[in-house]
């Protein structure tokens, strides 16, 4: 008999993280702390699990029981596609209660749980087209921390830095709000100079800019990011105005990337690509609902010859990866030099996410989406279970 979806439990265990966030949800340093995580489990009827680490708040118990359990429960969990497309039609009557990302974790734990079923990872079960990745180092954003990343000679320090750890590509996130001062295009500018004459002309560089400049603004920068050889422009605006996107891409050379943070799943992103809003395409395992859209948009990109470069670090992102060669980059961080990103949390046994000297990243050998997760950890630090 075919094995059908038999529970769904989202477990909150604690941890210790070495890193905080903002009020503006930009993550910074900061002393070891005890914290909640979460991890998603699809068992089936003969036993087999598909795990995620996840971000409770869009999976509380009342998405689980009124959309996420009814929708799932008793059905095959390898029929992806069909769970998805039957998830995804609950959002609208879910009054903003069903998320895009909860939509992507539920999509990552089957993806997890199809690896294991067959023993192999999901980056080859997407097509395997290719085993690896060159990974652009993502800084954090700019702080005023003394020694962390509160100068433009702080970013070039720390620029060199990650070179000599082998990263031949690195994307800035300058100063951002509650940063007194922040934004500035001046200082992003300056930031973006230093670190281009610190690591030379061989080094691609991209920028992450304050999310909510002005078109004006937003194209002064660009200006001068295309003088300094950068690599790509990524999020200056609110995404939410697709026509400021295309406006600021028709008047750059510098290629223009997005959306990353806007909802609205694979269809938006379709929606940039026909509008001209952007040069290079922008996805994510979570960002877009689950691995499943995430590579329809890839291949959407492929068939305009466009590259989609994949957001966030992570498991789901790295297997994504193996599902097409346009997404050219591996974005690992955020980093910051007073952070070690290699550091392994107690609810690990590796990093899935370790570079070579050449900067690039193996995808994980081991059946599913790969995370080395320390299950004895988890279940005696487990305070809840959904
Ligand atoms: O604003 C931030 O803190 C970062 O931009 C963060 O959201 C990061 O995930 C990102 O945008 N990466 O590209
Ligand atoms: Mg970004």
């Amino acid at each position: 008999m075919t094995p059908t979806i038999e529970r769904i439990e989202v477990s909150l265990f604690t941890t210790v993280a070495r890193t905080a966030v903002d009020p503006h949800g930009h993550r910074h340093p900061s002393p070891a702390h005890e914290v909640q995580e979460a991890l998603l489990t699809v068992t089936d009827t003969d036993g087999a699990t598909g795990r995620v680490l996840v971000q409770p708040d869009h999976l509380r118990s009342a998405v689980l029981d009124r959309h996420i359990r009814p929708a799932l429960t008793g059905q095959d969990p390898l029929e992806r596609e069909r769970l998805w497309t039957s998830l995804a039609r609950r959002q609208r009557g879910a009054h903003g209660g069903l998320t895009d990302r909860a939509l992507g974790f539920v999509d990552l734990a089957l993806w997890d749980l199809a690896g294991h079923r067959t023993g192999l990872p999901v980056w080859k079960l997407l097509g395997g087209a290719r085993s690896s990745a060159p990974a652009y180092a993502s800084t954090m954003c700019g702080d005023t921390t003394p020694g962390g990343l509160a100068t433009p000679a702080d970013f070039a320090a720390f620029a060199v830095q990650l070179v000599e750890q082998g990263y031949r590509a690195i994307k800035l996130h300058t100063w951002m709000p509650p940063v007194p001062g922040a934004p500035s295009v001046a200082l992003d500018i300056a930031a973006c100079t230093a670190v281009r004459e610190a690591v030379g002309p061989d080094i691609d560089l991209m920028l992450d800019a304050n999310h909510w400049y002005s078109r004006t603004e937003a194209l002064r920068l660009g200006r001068a990011l295309q003088e300094l050889d950068y690599y790509w422009f990524e999020e200056p605006m609110e995404e939410a105005s697709i026509s400021s996107y295309r406006w600021l891409a028709d008047q750059l050379d510098i290629p223009v990337i997005g959306p990353e943070t806007a909802w609205g799943k694979n269809f938006t992103r379709a929606e940039w690509v026909t509008s001209g809003a952007c040069d290079i395409l922008r996805t994510g395992a979570t960002d877009v609902g689950g691995i499943t859209p995430a590579v329809r948009t890839l291949h959407l990109a492929e068939a305009f010859n466009m590259d989609c470069e994949v957001h966030g670090n992570g498991s789901g992102n790295l297997a994504l990866l193996g599902a097409g060669t346009n997404g050219r980059w591996y974005e690992r961080g955020l980093l910051h030099p007073q952070f070690d990103f290699d550091e392994v949390p107690p609810h690990l046994n590796s990093v899935i996410d370790a570079i070579d000297a050449d900067g690039v990243v193996r995808f994980p050998l081991r059946p599913g989406l790969g995370d080395d997760l320390d299950l004895d950890h988890i279940k005696s630090h487990t305070v809840r279970t959904l």
